[in-house]
């Protein structure tokens, strides 16, 4: 069994793994510990993506903003899959009894449906309704980590911190949606803690192009002041091809022994995913000792 602990040491992805490599970036090209770097997807929920969730209640189309940023994601998921980075997702979303949203968020502005709403897809914004899971397309496996997080930075009101330190991340990937809320307040956030923050360009949609662009252009404006700016193909071409990939799988079967309980998903998590209590669900980080974490 591998803990949290040892993630960074003992992982299929290795520190040191592509060393001199550089991952094509603006402002400039990032060389990232690859063992220390996390792929972070926000908030790709049916309420953000689908019509008839918050997205559309708050007066947007969604429907572009599916159509170009999943696919992205998709590919740079499945290859974080296979080497064995450490994927975690975002949902933005209230307890039902809304204890912990605030009225000024509820209140703001004149959505057709409010947060708590019933909609099509349930109540709107609610953790365990339909429309604050996540899309199938990127649907977490049930050894991913998942963050439920009432606000727009997913540090704020979560254990997103503790979790990272606890698998010894300096680095993430960052995608999802939209680009100018909550990528960019998590990217902020992530930043005034201490991570190196990539934001995948194209792997990021907002309802509103131009804030999208220039959501992306105040990340890596100023010699990089919150972060590098990458997309899906640099991160694919650069670091989960050829040597690293094979080198990764290998690593990881040289040292992985699996129990009976133990169900690797197609080579997928540096963890099994055995979870005494099931779904994908609010804080499913591994604190728990019925959690496998090998
Ligand atoms: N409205 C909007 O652009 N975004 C949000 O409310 N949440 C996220 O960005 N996830």
């Amino acid at each position: 069994m591998t803990s949290p602990e040892e993630f960074s040491r003992s992982g299929r992805v290795r520190h040191g793994e592509l060393k001199g490599h550089k991952l094509a970036a603006e402002p400039e090209p990032i060389e990232l510990d690859w063992a220390a770097t996390a792929l972070l997807i926000i908030d790709m929920q049916r309420d953000f993506m689908e019509p008839g969730g918050f997205g559309e209640t708050l007066g947007n189309d969604v429907s572009p903003a599916r159509a170009r940023a999943v696919k992205p994601i998709a590919a740079v998921l499945d290859a974080a899959r296979d080497t064995g980075m450490l994927v975690v997702h975002t949902r933005e979303g209230h307890l039902p009894d809304l204890s912990d949203a605030p009225p000024a968020k509820v209140e703001r502005g004149a959505p057709s449906l409010r947060i708590g709403d019933p909609g099509p897809m349930g109540r709107i914004l609610i953790r365990g309704e339909a429309g604050h899971d996540i899309i199938p397309e990127l649907y977490p496996l049930d050894s991913e980590i998942v963050i439920d997080k009432p606000g727009k930075g997913a540090f704020y009101a979560t254990e997103l911190g503790d979790v990272l330190q606890r698998y010894g991340i300096e680095n993430l990937l960052v995608c999802g949606v939209t680009t100018e809320v909550c990528v960019n307040t998590t990217v902020r956030e992530a930043n005034d803690r201490g991570y190196r923050c990539v934001v995948l360009a194209d792997g990021c949609a907002s309802y509103f192009p131009e804030f999208h662009e220039m959501g992306l252009k105040m990340i890596k404006a100023q010699g990089g002041i919150f972060g590098w700016v990458s997309d899906s193909a640099a991160v694919l071409q650069g670091t989960f091809t050829g040597d690293f990939k094979t080198l990764a799988v290998a690593g990881h079967h040289d040292e992985h022994e699996h129990d009976g309980d133990c169900r690797q998903v197609r080579l997928s998590s540096r963890h099994c995913g055995r979870r005494a209590t099931g779904t994908p669900s609010s804080a499913s980080a591994p604190t728990s000792s019925s959690t496998c974490w090998c």
